[in-house]
Formats: C-alpha cells, structure tokens, sequence
C-alpha cells in the first residue's frame, strides 16, 4: 500500500470512530426519552444504514480543511469537534438521499437496496429522513452550543438546507413528464438545477463550516474570505454534479445509477443532446425520453450515442477543469498580494483548501 492510501484509511477510520460517539449519544437520547426498544433500534438502524457507508467526502472535508487553517497537528479536542462537525455534513447526505431516492423512485444507492426499499420501510422513509436532519440541530447543540460560531454554524445549515431544497424542487419540476415534456430543458435551467441542489450543501458547506469552527471572520466586500471560497467552490461543485449526471447515464455512479433517462430528469447529457439534435432526433428524444420501459430508454440511449455524448462531455470535462484552475489561480494570487497584511490562515485558504476538493473531484470515474 503507497503512504497516501495508507493515511487516507488511516484517516477514515479515525473519522469513522467518531461516529460511533455521535451514534451512540443520539441513540441514547432516544432512549432517555422513554421510548420502547422497537422505536430505539429502528432509529439506530435508520442512522447505521443511510449515515456512514459512502466516500465520506462531505465529512472528511471539515476535518482536512480545519487541519489545513489551522496549519498544525489538532489536539484531540480539535479533531473531535471537527470531526463532529463533519459527521453533521455526513448527517445531511443521508438525509437528502433518503428522500432523494424515494423521490426519484431509485432502487439502489452504495450498492445496496434504498432505505425506503428495505423490509418494512416504504414511506416511514419520509420521516426517517426528517429524523436525520433534527439529529444535526441536537448535535449541534450538545456540543457547540457554548462555541462563539455556534449562531454561524446554525445559520449555516439552515440556509444551506433551504438552497438545497430550492434545487431539489427545481430539479423535480423540470423532469419531463406527460405534462411538461422537454420544453422546458436548457442548459441555463440544468446549471441553477446543479448550483442549488448539490454545490452549496456538498462543496461550500464543509469548508464554510470549517472556517466558522476556526473562527474566520467575514469581511466587507470582495475581501471576504466566505465570498472568496464559494466563487471556487460553487463551480467546482456543478462540475462534480456534471460528472454525477454522465455517470448515471455510464452506470457506474457509486450513487444511484441509471434513472436519470427514465425518470425523464433534466441532466446534463439530455441538455447537451437537445441543443444539437436534428428534427428528427429531437422527435425521438420527446416520444421516448421519461419512459419507464427498456425498448425507450434504449432509443434514447442510441440517439445520445449518434450526438456522440461521450466525447463532448471530455471537451466540457476538460473546458471546465481549465475555468477551475484559472478560478483557482486568480484567488491564490489574491491571496499572494494579500499576503503581506493578511493573516496566515486567509493566506493558507487560498491554496490548499481548494485543492483538497480540486483533486477529490478531478476526472472521478464513480
Ligand atoms: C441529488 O441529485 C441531490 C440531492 C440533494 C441528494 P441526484 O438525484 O442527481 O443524485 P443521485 O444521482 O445520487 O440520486
Ligand atoms: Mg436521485
Ligand atoms: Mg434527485
Ligand atoms: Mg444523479
């Protein structure tokens, strides 16, 4: 094993570790409040099977980010409340995963059967879901209510959430389906759909969290360091969900895979196809595109390979990768001018706290 893969696991056991505190104490919670074992084991199970067996990204994010403003190994108080945090992100996954998935009539997710697909679940899903998210606000306060960013980290979260949701309804309302056709499919449209329901909860999220914890102050105008890491972190986040949608169309997403044609979504593949098919291709995208049945989604599979879906989406993997970079550049030689009056930690989150999610994204294949 190379001493990179060696300290990732490293890392994520650590991480992993600490879940089993916060499970532990949001269980036990339950359990002072009287209930009987039946409602105890069903909420513990609902946290062990949707909380902690993705990438994990989200959460490892908090902790990396603290350790890199911070600049210096964290004592084991740091590392545990930025692990805490993290596993609130993790928390929120889970939490519009469930409902995601039952929305979107998904049948698997990491591998496995969707929760609301697991024996006896069904719609119980919807508050399972709920319960996933007031788990956040109860950790959130049992450890950080005497904290000076608390107010931020709650304010955090709830605009954070809203966005999302936000999205989610656009993402849902723009699905074709009899009544809406692909009429109302564009690109502009597919970007708001990506920025809103997965960029700022997956991207911004982890690292504005960890710079609240580490006490980063907000700054009049262009100099905020907040508004400073969402104009990288923003468009990083729509290229990872670019690449969610191209892989869902390959199959090989580690997530849900494979709905997005049949479910009539408005993904990123069947905007780039619409904005360059012929007539009689188009006829074919409207007659058979959000149909649930094979001999469709077939045909429309071959008409993205006719438009040649594959290599377009390296020209935009590559076109957006360079806009990134360039993001990138333009903020760490902001923060090179800066550096003389800036502190050290706005200097250091103008390099690596990007980069971190640069790499973490950059040509994924699940
Ligand atoms: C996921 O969008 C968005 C949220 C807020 C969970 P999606 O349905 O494209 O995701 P997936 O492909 O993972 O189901
Ligand atoms: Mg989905
Ligand atoms: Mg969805
Ligand atoms: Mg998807």
């Amino acid at each position: 094993m190379s001493p990179q893969v060696d300290r990732k696991a490293r890392d994520r056991a650590r991480f992993e570790t600490v879940f089993k505190t916060v499970r532990d104490e949001l269980v036990e919670h339950v359990r002072e409040l009287g209930f009987p074992c039946d409602v105890v084991n069903w909420f513990s199970k609902n946290l062990d099977y949707n909380v902690p067996g993705g990438k994990l990204v989200r959460g490892l994010n908090v902790v990396e980010t603290v350790e890199v403003l911070k600049d210096r190994p964290l004592t084991s108080k740091e590392y545990f409340q930025a692990a805490v945090l993290g596993w609130t992100v993790e928390l929120l996954e889970a939490c519009f995963l469930v409902s995601d998935d039952l929305i979107d009539s998904s049948v698997t997710r990491r591998g496995r059967p969707c929760w609301h697909r697991t024996s006896g679940v069904g719609l119980i899903a919807v508050n399972d879901a709920s319960m996933l998210e007031s788990s956040i606000y109860w950790l959130l306060k049992k450890h950080f209510r005497a904290e000076s960013c608390y107010v931020d980290i709650l304010e955090l979260f709830h605009e954070t959430i809203m966005r999302t949701e936000i999205g989610q309804l656009l993402d849902l309302i723009t699905a074709s389906g009899e009544r809406v056709g692909l009429s109302t499919f564009s690109l502009s449209r597919h970007h708001k759909i990506l920025l809103f329901k997965v960029a700022y909860y997956s991207f911004y999220l982890p690292v504005a969290l960890a710079m609240r914890l580490c006490g980063i102050p907000n700054q009049q105008g262009h100099d905020d360091p907040y508004k400073a890491a969402a104009s990288v972190l923003l468009p990083l986040g729509v290229h990872f969900q670019v690449q969610d949608d191209y892989l869902d169309f390959l199959g090989t997403s580690e997530g849900s895979a494979g709905t997005d044609i049949v479910e009539g979504k408005c993904t990123w593949c069947i905007c780039t196809a619409l904005a360059v098919a012929s007539p009689a291709q188009r006829g074919v995208l409207d007659a058979h595109y959000g149909r649930r049945d094979v001999q469709s989604e077939r045909k429309v599979r071959d008409i993205f390979k006719e438009l040649s879906i594959q290599e377009r989406f390296s020209v935009y993997e590559e076109k957006s990768l360079e806009r990134v970079t360039l993001l990138l550049k333009r903020i760490e030689e902001g923060g090179a001018e800066q550096s003389r009056g800036g502190s050290h930690s706005e200097r250091q989150l103008r390099r690596e706290v990007f980069k971190i999610k640069f790499d973490k994204v950059h040509r994924r294949l699940k």
